[in-house]
C-alpha cells in the first residue's frame, strides 16, 4: 500500500474515525520501514489506530544522503522568485488538502476541531505565503569602502542555503511549527530531514504528499520518525552531514542536542519552554483581559510555549480576577474534538498526563488553595482511557513555590496577588525561563515601560499571542537561543558570503 492510500484509509475527507494504518518513513520519493514499529495512542480515548515505523540509523542515512543529493540542480539553481512561487503553491496545496490535514491534526492531538480549523491548518498555509513574500523582497548589504590611496573596493553579500538541515519538532502545534520552520529553510534553498514528535507523527508525512504534488524536487523534504535517544533524534544530530539543527522542544532537550552538535560545531537554533507570565494591572479594561487570560492560560489546553502559568493580579482587583477567571474556567468544555461545543481537549498522552496530575499534587503539598479543577474530569466511559485534566487554577502560591517556578505545560496557572509595579515586575521577572510575557492596562505609558522591562523574547500589552510573522520569535534563559521569524529565520537558514571587489 503506498503512502497516499493509507494518507486517504486514514484521514479521507470522509473517514472521522481513521481505521488503523502505518506511517512510514520519507527519504526522497521512497516510504521507508524501519526495523520497529511503534503505536500511536489516540489521546482522546486512547485508542490505538496508528503504528509508526521508527527510523533506524540506516533510514536516517538514507534521508540525509537524499537531501544532500537534493541540493543540486533543480534545486540549487532556482531562481529566488520562482522559489517564492513554489512556497505560494504549497501553501495553495495545504489549502486544498485543508480536510486531510485537519483529520490528521486532530487524529494525532485530539485538539477541538474549530481551534484546527482556525489554527493550525490556515496558519502552515499563512508560514509559506509569508516567508515567500519575505524572501522575494529581503535584500542584503552592499556598501562601498574608501580606501587610503583614493580607490575604493565594493562589499557586497550573497545568500547560500545552510544545505541539509535537520529540524525537529514537538507535539503541541505539530503542522504549525514545523511550517514555521519549513517554510523559511526552504525559501533559503535548504534541503531539510524532519522529525516530527513521536506522539504527533501524521501530518509531517502528510506533508510530504503536499511537497510532491506542489512540485518541491524529490529529496528536499524527507521524514524520520521516532523518539530522541538512541532513535531517529538522536541519529540525526549526531550525523556528520547534517549542516545545522532548528529545534522546537523542551529545555533539557535543547541542551542535550547542544551536546550532541558541539563536537562539529553546527549551528543551531532553540525554541524551549516557558514559565511565562501575565501582568494584571488593576486599570486594566477588565472584560478584555479576562479574555485574554482565559485564552492564554487554557488554549489547546495549556500546552503553547506562550501559555501563561503565573498570573500576578494588582491586589485591589485580585478577589475579582480570581472569581471571574473561576467561572471562566468552569464554562470550558471538554470533550469529543468533533463536537462544536468542545473548546478543550485532553493532554497529549497518559505519560503527560502523569506529568501535569504530579504538579497538582505538588500544589496542594506546597499549601495552595485549588479554586478550580485540580483533578480528572468525569467525561463518560468512552473517554476514560483519554489523558483529561481539569482546567485549573490556584492561590495561595509565592514564588517560592516549584508550581510556580517549572513549567507544567498543561491548563494551569498560579494567581498571585501584588502592590506595586515594581514588585509585579520583579516577580516576573523571577525566573530562568524568559519566552513571553503579557502586561494588561489600560495605561499605555506603563505598557511600554512595564513591557520593555521584561526579561523576555516577546512580550504583548493588552493581548497574547497575536503574532506578525516578520517579528523576532523566541527567547531568553532555559527559553532558547536565537529568533526565528521575518529576517531572523533568514540569518538563521542562509550563509552569506561576502565578497569585496577592489575597484
Ligand atoms: P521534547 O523536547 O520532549 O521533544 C521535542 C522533539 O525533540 C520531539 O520530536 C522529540 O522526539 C525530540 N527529541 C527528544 N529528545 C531528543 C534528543 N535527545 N535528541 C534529538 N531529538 C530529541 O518536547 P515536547 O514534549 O515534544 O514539547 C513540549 C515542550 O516544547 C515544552 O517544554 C514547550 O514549552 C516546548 N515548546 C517550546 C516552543 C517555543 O517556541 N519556545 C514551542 C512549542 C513547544
Ligand atoms: O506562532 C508561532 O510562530 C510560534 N512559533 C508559536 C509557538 C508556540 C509554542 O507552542
Amino acid at each position: 500500500m503506498t503512502l497516499d492510500e493509507h494518507a486517504v484509509q486514514s484521514y479521507g475527507q470522509n473517514t472521522s474515525v481513521p481505521s488503523k494504518t502505518e506511517i512510514l518513513n520519507v527519504v526522497g520519493a521512497q516510504r521507508v520501514p524501519g526495523r520497529r514499529v511503534f503505536d500511536k495512542v489516540n489521546p482522546v480515548d486512547g485508542s490505538v489506530n496508528v503504528q509508526v515505523h521508527e527510523a533506524d540509523q540506516s533510514v536516517v542515512d538514507q534521508a540525509v544522503s537524499a537531501a544532500r543529493a537534493s541540493l543540486t540542480s533543480p534545486w540549487a539553481s532556482m531562481p529566488v522568485t520562482t522559489r517564492a512561487e513554489l512556497l505560494r503553491r504549497i501553501a495553495d496545496v495545504i489549502d486544498e488538502r485543508f480536510e486531510d490535514l485537519v483529520a490528521a491534526e486532530i487524529a494525532d492531538t485530539g485538539k477541538p476541531e474549530k481551534l484546527v480549523r482556525e489554527l493550525d491548518v490556515p496558519r502552515a498555509a499563512h508560514n509559506f505565503r509569508a516567508f515567500a513574500d519575505i524572501i522575494s523582497t529581503a535584500g542584503l548589504d552592499s556598501f562601498l569602502t574608501d580606501l587610503s590611496d583614493g580607490s575604493s573596493a565594493l562589499n557586497y553579500a550573497v545568500r547560500k542555503p545552510l544545505g541539509v538541515v535537520a529540524v525537529i519538532v514537538p507535539w503541541n502545534l505539530p503542522l504549525l511549527l514545523l511550517t514555521w520552520k519549513l517554510a523559511p529553510a526552504l525559501a533559503c534553498g535548504n534541503a531539510v530531514v524532519v522529525k516530527p514528535s513521536e506522539e504527533t507523527p501524521s501530518t509531517a508525512t502528510l506533508l510530504a504528499e503536499i511537497m510532491t504534488q506542489a512540485g518541491l524536487p524529490e529529496g528536499v523534504y524527507n521524514v524520520v520518525h521516532g523518539f530522541g535517544v538512541d532513535s531517529a533524534g538522536e541519529y540525526l544530530t549526531t550525523h556528520p552531514d547534517v549542516d545545522g539543527v532548528t529545534f522546537t522542544g523542551e529545555s533539557s532537550t535543547g541542551s542535550a542536542i547542544m551536546r550532541a552538535v558541539a563536537p562539529s560545531v553546527r549551528p543551531v537554533s532553540f525554541e524551549l519552554g516557558g514559565k511565562n507570565a501575565a501582568l494584571v494591572f488593576a486599570d486594566c479594561d477588565l472584560d478584555k483581559t479576562i479574555d485574554g487570560l482565559t485564552r492564554s492560560i487554557f488554549l489547546n489546553t495549556g500546552q503553547v510555549c506562550l501559555c501563561t502559568e503565573r498570573v500576578y493580579i494588582q491586589r485591589p482587583i485580585f478577589e475579582t480576577v480570581v472569581e471571574r477567571l473561576t467561572q471562566r474556567a468552569r464554562q470550558l468544555t471538554l470533550g469529543n474534538p468533533m463536537n462544536p461545543e468542545t473548546t478543550t481537549g485532553p493532554l497529549i498522552s497518559q505519560e503527560h498526563r502523569k506529568k501535569v496530575l504530579s504538579y497538582f499534587d505538588l500544589a496542594r503539598s506546597e499549601g495552595a488553595n485549588t479554586v478550580v479543577g485540580g483533578g480528572i474530569p468525569q467525561l463518560g466511559q468512552d473517554l476514560e482511557r483519554g489523558a483529561w485534566v481539569e482546567p485549573t487554577l490556584w492561590t495561595g502560591l509565592d514564588n517560592s513555590s516549584r508550581v510556580v517556578r517549572e513549567e507544567i505545560f498543561g491548563p494551569a496557572a498560579a494567581l498571585i496577588p501584588f502592590d506595586t509595579e515594581e514588585e509585579a515586575i520583579r516577580m516576573a521577572n523571577d525566573t530562568k525561563y524568559g519566552l513571553a510575557a503579557a502586561v494588561w492596562t489600560t495605561d499605555l505609558q506603563r505598557g511600554h515601560r512595564v513591557a520593555q522591562q521584561m526579561k523576555v523574547g516577546m512580550a504583548w500589552v493588552n493581548t497574547w499571542y497575536l503574532r506578525d510573522l516578520r517579528s523576532p520569535f523566541g527567547g531568553v534563559g532555559l527559553s532558547g537561543i536565537g529568533r526565528e521569524g521575518g529576517m531572523h529565520s533568514l540569518h538563521f537558514y542562509s550563509e552569506p558570503t561576502n565578497v569585496c571587489v577592489q575597484l
